[in-house]
Formats: C-alpha cells, sequence, structure tokens
C-alpha cells in the first residue's frame, strides 16, 4: 500500500504557515487520533477513508465539528478535550489533501490478495450434531471473531477469527452451509459451517460498506466506498468475476453505500452515496432486455444498459433525490428509499423504474433495519431512525404513516419473527441504550421496555428458527448474548461474548424472514 505521509507533509506545511496553526502537528496528531480507527495511510479502517474522495462534501467547518464534536450514529468520538482549535484546523486541512497515489484497487489487485486455506478439507456432512437450519453466528466485535451457536442448545460449536471490523450482516449460501463476512477495509471471508473452517479470503476493496448474497449462491456483490466500484466475486474461489466502475449518468463518480440482494429479479440493486441513480445490475443468465430498455420520458427514466460486453448487465434508474440507503417489499417489486439528508422518502417501483409514493420519513430511518409483518389487511413496514427516538410504521399498500411509536431514544435495529406476536427494537442512542423495547405487532404499542443491564448497550436481536427464542446482544467488551423466551420476555440463558453486535439465523436469514433485514 502507498503511503504519502511525506508528500502530504510537504503541502501540508503550506496550508499551516497559510492557516496560522504554527504550532500544530497535524501528522502527529492523526498518527495519536485517528490512525487507529482510519489507517496510517488514511485509506481506512473500521472508520472510513479520510481523503478529500470521501470526504468532499464535508466543507468549510464541517469536518473541523466532526473532530470536535464527534458524528452521530456513528462510532465516531469528539475530540474537543484532547486537541485545541488550531490542533483541529489544521488536522481538518491535512484531511483535505489528496493523496499523492490511491492505490489501484481492481481484479488484478484483488485477486493478488486472494489467500486460500491450504490445510482447508471440506467434510462431507457437519462435523457437530445439531440442526443446521438452527445454527446461528454471533458477531463478537470486541476481539474480532464469531461465535457458531448450536440454535438449539446454544453450546457454542466453535469461536473463530474474523478480518478486523466487520460491518452489515454476513451472508450465507442458499444451502446454508458456507457464510461470507466482510470487514470495513474490504475482506471478504469464506468459512464453512459443516467444516468449522475458514476456507480463504480476499481483499475486495480498500473500504467496503456490506456484501450481497445472489439468489443463486454463485456471486458475492461487495459495495465499496474506495475504490468507487462495485467487485463482484465467485462464490466458489473467491476470484473476481468482474469489478464495475461506478460513475453516475453524468460522470460523476459515486461511493456503493450498500448493495442488496433481489432474488426475484436475479439481481443485486445498489444505493448510491454521490449520485441521484438507484443501479441494478442483473447475474440472470438472461437479462429482460425489454425492462432494461424501456422507453420512458420522465427524468427518471430507465436507461438502456450501459455496457453491453459485461456478465453484469448494468440498468441505472435515475432518482429524484440521493438515495444512500433503502428496504424492499418481500415481492422485491418496490424499494423505500430515505433521502440522503434524512428529511423524507419515496417509493421506487423497480419494475417501471421510477417513483411512485413519497414518504413521510424524517429523522434519518435506518431502513438497512426494517422489517415488515401483516397488519389487518394489509402489511407494514417498521423503521427505526437514527436521530430521533421513534420507529415509523408504514403501510405498504397505501405508503402512509399508521403510527409513529416514541421510543426512549434513537435505535439501530430492529427484529421480529412470522411466529412471534412481538417487535423488538433496541434504544442504542443517549441515556437509555440500556433499554430494548417489545412491540406488539397489531396494536403497536409498546407492552415492555427490558433493561436487562442497566447502564450498557443493549442492541440488536435475532430469533431461534422457530421463533421460540430472541437472542438480545449486550454491546459491551465484557458483553453477553441474553437468551429470552420470545413468549414471556423472561431471560432464560446469558452467554458470555465480547462485545457482540449482530447475531444471524441460518433458517431465518435463508428463507428471508419477513422479520429481519435482508
Ligand atoms: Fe451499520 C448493517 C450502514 C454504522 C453495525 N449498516 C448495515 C447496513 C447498512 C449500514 C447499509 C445493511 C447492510 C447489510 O447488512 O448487508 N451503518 C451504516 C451506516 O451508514 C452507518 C450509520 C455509518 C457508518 O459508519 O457506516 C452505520 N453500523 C454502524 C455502526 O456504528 C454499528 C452499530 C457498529 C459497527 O459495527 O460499525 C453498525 N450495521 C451494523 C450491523 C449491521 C449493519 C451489526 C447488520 C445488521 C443486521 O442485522 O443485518
Amino acid at each position: 500500500m502507498t503511503r504519502n505521509i511525506n508528500s502530504s507533509k510537504l503541502a501540508l506545511a503550506l496550508l499551516i504557515g497559510l492557516s496560522g496553526a504554527a504550532q500544530a502537528d497535524p501528522v502527529a496528531d492523526y498518527n495519536e487520533w485517528c490512525a487507529d480507527c482510519h489507517d496510517a495511510n488514511r485509506l481506512g479502517g473500521t472508520g472510513p477513508a479520510l481523503i478529500p474522495e470521501t470526504l468532499r462534501r464535508m466543507r468549510g467547518p464541517k469536518i473541523e465539528a466532526v473532530i470536535r464534536e464527534g458524528r452521530v450514529a456513528t462510532q465516531m468520538p469528539g475530540f474537543s478535550e484532547d486537541l485545541s482549535e488550531e490542533q483541529i484546523t489544521a488536522l481538518a486541512e491535512y484531511l483535505k489533501t489528496p493523496l499523492e497515489t490511491i492505490p489501484a484497487w481492481g481484479v488484478d489487485e484483488i485477486n493478488a490478495s486472494r489467500v486460500m486455506d491450504e490445510d482447508y478439507v471440506a467434510a462431507d456432512a457437519p462435523v457437530w450434531d445439531a440442526d443446521p437450519m438452527n445454527i446461528t453466528l454471533a458477531v463478537e466485535t470486541g476481539d474480532h471473531h464469531v461465535s457458531v451457536l448450536n440454535g438449539d442448545t446454544f453450546e457454542v460449536l466453535d469461536r473463530f477469527a474474523t478480518p478486523f471490523a466487520v460491518h452489515g450482516g454476513p451472508k450465507f449460501s442458499p444451502d446454508g452451509r458456507y457464510v461470507f463476512i466482510m470487514s470495513r477495509d474490504g475482506w471478504v471471508q469464506k468459512y464453512d459451517i459443516y467444516s468449522l473452517k475458514q476456507v480463504g479470503r480476499t481483499r475486495a476493496g480498500l473500504n467496503s460498506r456490506n456484501i450481497a448474497m445472489s439468489g443463486d449462491g454463485k456471486w458475492l456483490a461487495v459495495a465499496n466506498y474506495l475504490p468507487n466500484t462495485l467487485t463482484i466475486l465467485s462464490t466458489e474461489d473467491l476470484t473476481v468475476a468482474e469489478v464495475h466502475e461506478v460513475v453516475g449518468k453524468d460522470g460523476t463518480p459515486s461511493r456503493v453505500s450498500a448493495v442488496y440482494q433481489a432474488p426475484p429479479r436475479d439481481s443485486f440493486v445498489l444505493a448510491l452515496k454521490d449520485v441521484p441513480e438507484v443501479w441494478e445490475v442483473s447475474y440472470s443468465e438472461t437479462p429482460d432486455m425489454n425492462l432494461f430498455a424501456g422507453g420512458f420520458t420522465h427524468d427518471w427514466r430507465v436507461e438502456g444498459p450501459s455496457k453491453q460486453d459485461t456478465d453484469f448487465p448494468i440498468r441505472r434508474i435515475t432518482t429524484p433525490d440521493y438515495l444512500d440507503d433503502f428496504f424492499f417489499d418481500q415481492s422485491y417489486e418496490h424499494l423505500m428509499g430515505a433521502s440522503r439528508k434524512g428529511e423524507d422518502g419515496m417509493v421506487i417501483d423497480l419494475v417501471i423504474g421510477m417513483k411512485v409514493a413519497d414518504l413521510d420519513l424524517p429523522g434519518m430511518p435506518h431502513l438497512g433495519s426494517g422489517i415488515t409483518w401483516a397488519y389487518g389487511d394489509s402489511t407494514v413496514m417498521a423503521t427505526p431512525h437514527l436521530k430521533e427516538g421513534v420507529i415509523s410504521v408504514i403501510d405498504m399498500n397505501t405508503w402512509e404513516t399508521v403510527k409513529r411509536i416514541p421510543t426512549e431514544g434513537p435505535g439501530f435495529f430492529m427484529r421480529s419473527h412470522e411466529n412471534s406476536k412481538y417487535v423488538w427494537a433496541d434504544v442504542f442512542f443517549g441515556p437509555n441504550k440500556d433499554a430494548m423495547h417489545v412491540i406488539d405487532k397489531q396494536s403497536l404499542e409498546i407492552v415492555k421496555t427490558l433493561r436487562p443491564v442497566p447502564g450498557a448497550t443493549v442492541a440488536h436481536v435475532e430469533f431461534t428458527r422457530d421463533g421460540k427464542y430472541a437472542l438480545v446482544s449486550v454491546w459491551e467488551d465484557d458483553g453477553a448474548v441474553l437468551v429470552y423466551d420470545a413468549e414471556t420476555l423472561e431471560e432464560v440463558l446469558r452467554l458470555p461474548m465480547r462485545k457482540p453486535s449482530g447475531k444471524y439465523n441460518v433458517w431465518n436469514k435463508i428463507t428471508f424472514s419477513e422479520g429481519t433485514s435482508h
């Protein structure tokens, strides 16, 4: 990897001279305060890359404000007590200084990073005695491990090391045997649950967001911030099938905020951070060229595929606003997106490639963790909000807001299960981060607020295959996964774990249970 500290230092000396912050040494400050999370080369680790390409919309005082006060809804703390105003100003200027070179990260580099485990041998059958469909993984971010749980007994079958800073849900192969795990610095790990062995790893991007599995299990799409690409890997051996440069119709390069699988459509759908477009990338062997070539006349009309010479043709749908996260209905025809400013949202019909409704979604909804359930004659979707202590419940026929349920603070994750009458929703931020709300799916009222460990962050829920138990994370370094009886709401077991974040049940995930995020 290229290091540019020296060249940046020169540019910086000039900048510092101009800004008058002569006492500050931002390179030293960067190495002391930022490098652990953002990496010494500024290309990102747990935190995003700190280079102009990723900070381009943070002009003026905004970068300073983030350094000073931290960033809501992320792991970024504020440094006002550690750094003087001069140091903050100089550090912000340093971050706006371009790297002399950004390492190329295309097919060759990705393939060169690939390491397949030489001692890996695929077992003929599971090496454990448990229901393969009820295996549950618990990601432990405290020491970058995953625990493999028997979903009936909650025995830990294995605990394996992951790449640093896993983000987003691991994705299972359609038969539930393999799981793919991604870290923020772009590593993708393949693990064989039957053999309890890692198969291999590859670095699919330099700073990545999440991954999606194709419905046929052949391809894994990796959404990258850096470079501005979508990497498609073969799930078989993690080799690169294709790297798509992501550039909007007007030539603006864009980060990919997230990629989701749309199995009935044989496609991946991409949320783009920097251009007002939604991309659909087909992995079908016979892509529907009529759909791709639809002749609409609206501003957000469907365009034809941008590349003919590809196995993964792209359809671009221009949207009236930037949609950097979204949620699908169960049919995968409708995409519910939130505007980047977090002030409202809209529904895009993927069949006709047009906006069909507006959504009342202020307060930065976290649509990636939305869930659905049957409500009266209709289906509702519910989402927490990262900036408001409220849960929005939206009717998926009329797209009207049925209810905004006030909570004890902004939340991150929600879960339910077809066999449960309750929805579980955490409070992730603020003084009540130790609260977990349990909401009745029909009355839409909070029926109980659990506080299993006062003062600790309690977040993220996953159900067992049958929906009888709900697993809750005590999101602390000396934390635990708590097993609740999902009917009586009583705690039945406590499994000590290192800062457990998400839990993922094989059955709920591979069947796309309505109670889980996809
Ligand atoms: Fe996440 C999922 C985006 C910060 C933990 N997060 C997702 C997904 C998206 C997303 C788009 C869905 C992808 C998937 O699962 O395939 N997350 C974002 C952000 O934009 C945000 C707010 C800012 C950022 O820094 O990226 C953000 N996320 C966080 C955190 O700070 C969390 C709490 C701690 C961490 O590990 O970084 C966090 N995000 C998670 C988890 C999931 C997730 C555990 C998977 C949830 C699931 O049940 O599937």
